[in-house]
């Protein structure tokens, strides 16, 4: 396995030092605000799309390793003391305590979700990575919130089909011609959010009682020139790890150290893309302006995300 490892990456031409020593921004650098101006100004209906799923202990889709997120009521109308009771009678409030999993449901991936051989993104150490601290570097802080053109590729509706199949490895070919049968052109610093339809089976197969099967459609090592050769600034899907499951060549998690580790593009997962898509279809555009904001936890690996999209 790390021998193949090493042959996949090292076909890959990573983004190291392309935006100094010391960037931990990676490729959201390519973003340029006279772009997205000029995107802003092709925005055709003024609907905005929120692409996260809620936030709930059920009926969404968790890793067994991360649990489920606890929304735990900390104040109401029955405390007898403390924030609950300091209005008198005529006044209450309400709090919650929220306990999740910085990769929960919906979120984005830091660049220093992933190491490769001791290395994160930019050559950074892994080793600076600490328990108690988190991320030295390439933490979910480093992201800030971004504004973005991005791209809809609805792979399903390019096949025809209501899915791609479980297991369906993504191609460069497969993303460059549904950009082609889109008519929609790639721009250097574009968000790329790829839909694959693996979200609406897993939510039509739990609301059945039946259990989802594990293999989806992804992308692959193939997949990353496209997202090379157009500099593309981050990439969401609307499955679990953006790559094909069981993974590209069974090497774990190889998209990723692509992407996240030599690129240094952060990934969007679990996005509800499909009434984007629908609302993409009825404006005749697959170009929309994104915002996403992850919360600014210092040295998180990720963050919940709802990003939010402009049709
Ligand atoms: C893994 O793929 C393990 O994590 P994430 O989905 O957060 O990228």
């Amino acid at each position: 396995m790390t021998d193949q490892t090493a042959t996949d990456t090292a076909n890959t031409t990573g983004n190291w030092g392309r935006w100094g020593a010391e960037d931990e921004r990676g490729a959201l650098n390519l973003i340029d605000p006279a772009g997205v101006a000029a995107a802003a100004r092709e925005v055709r209906t003024g609907r905005s799309y929120a692409l996260g799923l809620p936030i709930q202990r059920e009926g969404v889709p968790v890793f067994p390793h991360r649990g489920a997120p606890q929304r735990l009521t900390l104040s109401d109308h029955t405390d007898d003391m403390g924030m609950g009771r300091e209005g008198g009678e005529d006044v209450r409030s309400y709090e919650d305590v929220l306990v999740l999993a910085s990769h929960s449901i919906t979120h984005m991936d830091a660049l220093c979700h992933v190491q490769h051989q001791g290395k994160f993104y930019n050559g950074f150490d892994a080793a600076t990575f600490r328990t108690r601290t988190g991320a030295e570097r390439c933490g979910i802080e480093k992201i800030g919130a971004f504004t973005a053109r991005a791209v809809l590729l609805d792979l399903p509706r390019y096949q025809g089909v209501e899915r791609l199949e479980l297991g369906y490895p993504i191609t460069s070919a497969d993303l460059a011609g549904c950009a082609a049968a889109q008519d929609v052109e790639m721009r250097s610093g574009d968000v790329l959010l790829v839909r694959t339809g693996y979200i609406d089976y897993w939510l039509a197969e739990t609301r059945a009682g039946r259990e989802p099967v594990y293999a989806q459609a992804g992308l692959t090592r193939d997949s990353v020139s496209f997202i090379r050769d157009h500099d593309i600034a981050a990439v969401g899907a609307d499955n679990s790890a953006i790559e094909v499951m069981p993974f590209d060549n069974g090497v774990f998690l190889t998209v990723h150290i692509a992407l996240l580790v030599q690129l240094g593009l952060p990934l969007m997962e679990h996005l509800w893309l499909t009434d984007l898509a629908s609302g993409m279809a009825e404006a005749g555009t697959h170009a929309c302006l994104l915002s996403v904001s992850p919360l600014p936890v210092t040295g998180a690996t990720g963050s919940p995300i709802n990003p939010v999209a402009l049709v």
